[in-house]
């Protein structure tokens, strides 16, 4: 299987007021992706797509019209990880079908599940499909840590080519690095791309990128050139903006401003909050701040 790098973003999801999916305005955040922060692929399905709230029919739609929309321009990681694991099977194979050009799967989170189960998880999922899985690893949402020899065991498969890496533990990254040199690794958390990268991942996976992909990618590519002191003033712009956005809801901000980008980017689903009046107010401010 091709080894992914690059920026990509999380995509969000666009929803309709009564929480249904906007087919046109996932469309249009393909393509503002794809052709404004100009990303090397897109994350389906993951935390930003608001992908948990979500039933199996809502999940194969997105894919759908992600792949229809993007068609080859871009590679795209479809996010099949559920506590439903035939769910994950059955998304696993529909992703593929689809072209997909890799799966990822949360951690099992909730119950308190073994590494054993865990292990299991993964191996089932890939286990009838012809593609790859990089591991969604996020502690501070899972509880679910992964020490170096575990990640080690789950790559005993080979199909497992890589990991997301939503975490801000840089010896665990630096450690994992070392490691599995070959193994496709992600950066998770954009405000902390710059150290990331430095360590040497692969490339970065982020929620932020739907707005600010053009900086990602120039913190990126400044850092791998071994200039930290270009990438870390970016980083510092980025981190302005990204803190701006946390504070005022991070998937609603970025949806407000895509919305003032031109961007049909809608509404988050239930029981994600509708905006406020100043919460939209303030997005706009941020939007026009930053871009
Ligand atoms: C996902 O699956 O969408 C991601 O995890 C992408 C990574 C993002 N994490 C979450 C939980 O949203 O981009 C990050 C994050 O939003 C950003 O760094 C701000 O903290």
């Amino acid at each position: 299987y091709p080894k992914l790098q690059g920026i990509y973003s999380a995509l969000l999801t666009s929803f309709n007021h009564d929480g249904t999916i906007n087919e046109k305005g996932v469309r249009e955040l393909v393509r503002y992706n794809i052709d404004v922060n100009k990303v090397d692929g897109l994350y389906v399905g993951g935390s930003t797509g608001e992908n948990f709230m979500l039933g199996t029919q809502e999940k194969e739609e997105i894919f759908k019209i992600v792949k229809d929309e993007a068609k080859d321009q871009i590679k795209l990681i479809a996010q099949v990880g559920s506590l439903n694991i035939k769910e994950s099977v059955h998304l696993a194979k529909f992703a593929t079908d689809l072209g997909y050009d890799s799966l990822s799967a949360v951690t099992p989170f909730y119950y308190k599940f073994s590494f054993a189960e865990v292990k299991d998880y993964y191996n089932t999922i890939i286990e009838n499909v012809d593609n790859q899985m990089i591991v969604y690893f996020i502690p501070f949402l899972t509880g679910v840590n992964i020490s170096i020899e575990q990640f080690g065991e789950l790559f005993a498969n080979e199909k497992i080519t890589g990991c997301k890496f939503t975490a801000g533990d840089f010896y665990l990254l630096e450690r994992f690095r070392k490691a599995f040199p070959d193994k496709a690794l992600f950066a998770g958390f954009d405000e902390m791309m710059l150290p990331a990268t430095v360590l040497g991942v692969d490339g970065a996976i982020g929620s932020t990128f739907n707005v600010n992909g053009v900086r990602a990618r120039q913190i990126f590519d400044f850092a791998r050139e071994g200039k930290i002191k270009e990438a870390l003033d970016v980083q510092h712009v980025t981190n302005d903006f990204i803190t701006d956005v946390l504070k005022n809801g991070l998937y609603g901000t970025l949806k407000i401003c895509l919305q003032e980008a031109g961007v049909d980017a809608g509404y988050c689903r239930k029981p994600m909050g509708d905006y406020s009046d100043e919460m939209i107010e303030n997005a706009k401010k941020i939007y026009h701040k930053y871009f």
